[in-house]
């Protein structure tokens, strides 16, 4: 391997060729320490032709590639196997704004750009750059795409996939395909823009992006509201998409268990909610006209819930940090779940229509038959998504405990999930974590058809190979 090493050196300078253990290390754990792994080397490619020109050599040479961005995904897409045999190859270094199209209202940069520093260069500009999520201050627009991520912005401005116009990749060959282009529509054959977005990095490598921005809005209002049943938070839901239609842009739920787990590693995140709902609503609206229009409109929308008995308590944030403070409410659970010790998630979604009874039948399912679990259950209720997330019983070892119970509990949670209709991934991907749950839930068919295009564009299984689809 060590000609291999030597060759990479023709197309990359060898400061950016990471072979000491103490130098791969950083990249060789996924932000859970869920899965940890062994690289040969970790690579850091400057533009799209050294990225080509590894790939080239990785193909000419049987070596298989993770691409990787910030290393935050849940599902192990981004962490190499054991065999020490593959090379890590990490965008970071692509982090360069190319333009910022005002007529177009686009914004074009390369894969490895930190979501956080795009949401600031377009709100510098006047402009809006809608996805938002947990991971905001290290995950990167590429991994963004090839994870399809959500976030709390979906059912107003989309997922990944939704903001995304067009797209550079390098393929498995070593070609780069140049698909940047700032265009609402294109119709010229099969779209290869989607077909890599969500893909995880097993099709081909994302370097640069052309996306979607919006105008800032010059208002927004946060509540929270407490709900007795989840029955009557999605009521509310339908209630404010009905009368507050596309200014609603933001509808989160937290179970009272959630939130309990929060106060316990983070006293300072209370609910103002009197006493202990069981429900507790983060709902957002933003508009682009004054801020009394909304707010009246805020209001009036509760007045309407408080008299059908949906809510019982609302609290609305009288100023910008009350407002983050809600946010980070939110934000925290997931912090407080990584605090609290090794955890199960199910990141999953239900038609809205038979939410209710999911969470009936499976909360009951599960304390029957694994009594004392903790069910962690909050998301974006707006999309149906929920982080169905069971944290073992209080006492118990969380590495035995999972050791045993893991896979009849995601076989509980995603049994349900079929006969519900619904998706054992809404917005994390698949990676190493789903890899079964995917061969066992998408249907044999589609599972048969995603193979087929594995194999047609990566026919010797180079790009991340055992994510996604093992063929
Ligand atoms: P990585 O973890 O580095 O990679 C993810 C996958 O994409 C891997 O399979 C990798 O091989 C592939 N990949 C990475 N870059 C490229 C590229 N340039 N080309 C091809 N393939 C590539 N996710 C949500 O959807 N919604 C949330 O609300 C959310 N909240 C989160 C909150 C926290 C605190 C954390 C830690 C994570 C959260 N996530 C969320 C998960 C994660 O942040 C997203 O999946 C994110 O999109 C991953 O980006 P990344 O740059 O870290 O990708
Ligand atoms: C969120 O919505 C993220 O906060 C993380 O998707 C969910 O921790 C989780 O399971
Ligand atoms: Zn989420």
């Amino acid at each position: 391997m060590q000609n291999f090493i030597n060759q990479l050196s023709t197309v990359l300078e060898t400061k950016y060729i990471l072979t000491q253990d103490e130098d791969k290390a950083p990249y060789l754990t996924d932000w859970r320490k869920r899965f940890t792994g062994k690289a040969l080397a970790v690579l850091l490619p400057g533009n799209a032709a050294e990225v080509a020109n590894i790939v080239k050599l990785c193909a000419a040479s049987q070596v298989a590639i993770v691409p990787q961005g910030g290393h935050t995904g849940f599902c192990g897409g981004a962490t190499p196997d054991n065999s020490g045999k593959q090379v890590i190859l990490n965008l970071k270094r692509m982090n360069q704004i190319r333009e910022i199209d005002s007529a177009n209202q686009t914004i074009t940069l390369e894969a490895g750009c930190i979501l956080q520093a795009v949401q600031e260069k377009a709100a510098v500009q006047g402009f809006l750059f809608p996805l938002s999520l947990g991971a905001e201050g290290s995950c990167m627009i590429g991994g963004n795409l090839a994870t399809n991520a959500g976030g709390t912005n979906v059912l107003r401005y989309g997922n990944a996939r939704d903001l995304c116009l067009g797209l550079e990749v390098v393929t498995a060959k070593g070609e780069i395909w140049n698909g940047v282009k700032g265009l609402r529509k294109d119709n010229t054959g099969y779209d290869l823009r989607d077909l890599f977005i969500g893909s995880e990095g097993t099709l081909g490598i994302i370097t640069a992006a052309v996306m979607k921005l919006y105008p800032l809005p010059i208002s927004q209002w946060t509540t929270l509201v407490a709900c007795e049943t989840i029955a009557f938070s999605i009521a509310l839901l339908n209630l404010f998409q009905k009368r507050a239609t596309s200014l609603l842009t933001g509808f989160e739920m937290m179970t009272q268990e959630s939130l309990e787990l929060n106060e316990k590693h983070f006293p300072q995140m209370t609910n103002p909610l009197q006493g202990k709902p069981p429900f507790t609503v983060l709902i957002e609206l933003s508009d682009h006209e004054s801020e009394d229009h909304v707010r009246q409109l805020l209001e009036t929308i509760l007045e309407e819930a408080f008299e059908s008995g949906l809510i019982i308590d609302a609290v609305i944030a009288s100023n910008l940090s009350q407002a983050n403070a809600f946010w980070h409410m939110r934000e925290h659970i997931t912090l407080a779940q990584a605090e609290e010790g090794a955890n199960l998630k199910h990141d999953i979604t239900i038609p809205l229509s038979s939410l209710d009874c999911f969470i009936k039948e499976t909360d009951a399912l599960m304390r029957t038959k694994f009594p004392g679990v903790r069910i962690i259950n909050f998301g974006h209720l707006g999309d149906g998504n929920l982080h169905y997330n069971i944290a073992p019983p209080l006492g118990t070892d969380p590495k035995i405990f999972n050791e045993i119970n893991e896979k009849p509990i995601h076989e509980l949670v995603y049994a349900q999930v079929e006969r519900c209709n619904g998706s054992i991934s809404a917005e994390h991907g698949v990676g190493q974590l789903k890899l079964d749950g995917l061969r066992a839930h998408k249907g044999e068919v589609a599972h048969e058809l995603m193979k087929t295009l594995k194999r047609a564009l990566d026919p010797q299984n180079i790009l991340n190979p055992h994510k996604v689809v093992s063929i």
